[in-house]
């Protein structure tokens, strides 16, 4: 007999127990190749592998999300003229951005990243992948709210970062703001917002990146034990 859909129908969890020794060689292993992950502004065009964009998405699509709503669509961008259509609306808005829109404060904040309103790399990446926030889902036409949006695409993005990098793929998290202009661009409705903005690819040979250290682990974590 057909479950309804309130009937939770359960299926055996498929994660076998490893012995301790695997257990920390994984974490540290996860730990050495995340930690090698940096954000890259200056891409190859060179095309990314056939499949590949497809199965990192998946992977990204894995994520727990509110409700198991998956409010979330990954919007690849490859059309040389959709790249330079976001890269001009993405400078309009950047340019008030840090001439008009950003204290003293945040622009001092952004001087070690040597950022500015210039993003040639919307437009020398091989692709783009813009991730779009459902804020409520549609059911037979009808609005259905969704739960913990930002932290479910939040969740999403993180995992898809990590599949990129996982497979070799140099990424930029990108935020023009306002990113309004993407729903026109990208023809997306209203229920979805722009979350964030991917950019995806190899890098420039010899690329750098800014000498930025990381905070350790006693700055970042606390433990609560009970006692022994
Ligand atoms: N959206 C701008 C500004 C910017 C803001 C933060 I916070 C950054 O960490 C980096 C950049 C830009 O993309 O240049």
């Amino acid at each position: 007999m057909a479950a309804r859909p309130t009937e939770p129908v359960d299926e055996p969890l498929d994660l076998p127990r490893l012995d301790e020794a695997e257990m920390l060689a994984r974490a540290r292993a996860c730990r050495a190749e995340l930690s090698r992950r940096r954000s890259v502004r200056a891409f190859a065009p060179d095309a990314l592998p056939e499949g590949l964009l497809d199965e990192c998405i998946a992977a990204a699509g894995s994520a727990p999300s509110g409700a198991h709503r998956q409010p979330w669509t990954f919007v690849v961008v490859r059309d040389p003229d959709v790249k330079r259509r976001i890269r001009m609306a993405a400078e309009e808005e950047e340019r008030k951005l840090y001439r008009e829109r950003i204290s003293d404060e945040w622009r001092a904040a952004l001087a070690p990243l040597g950022t500015d309103e210039h993003k040639p790399f919307l437009e020398t990446a091989p692709a783009l992948i813009v991730v779009f926030r459902h804020v409520w889902g549609v059911d037979a036409g009808a609005k259905r709210t969704n739960y913990y949006t930002q932290e479910s695409v939040g969740i999403a993005v993180g995992f898809l970062l990590v599949a990129l990098h996982h497979a070799g793929v140099a990424t930029l998290t990108h935020t023009p703001s306002p990113m309004g202009f993407l729903n026109e661009i990208l023809e997306r409705p209203e229920s979805e917002r722009p979350f964030v903005l991917l950019v995806v690819g190899h890098p420039e040979e010899d690329a750098e990146v800014p000498d930025i250290g990381r905070k350790s682990l006693e700055e970042i974590a606390t433990f609560i034990d009970g006692p022994d």
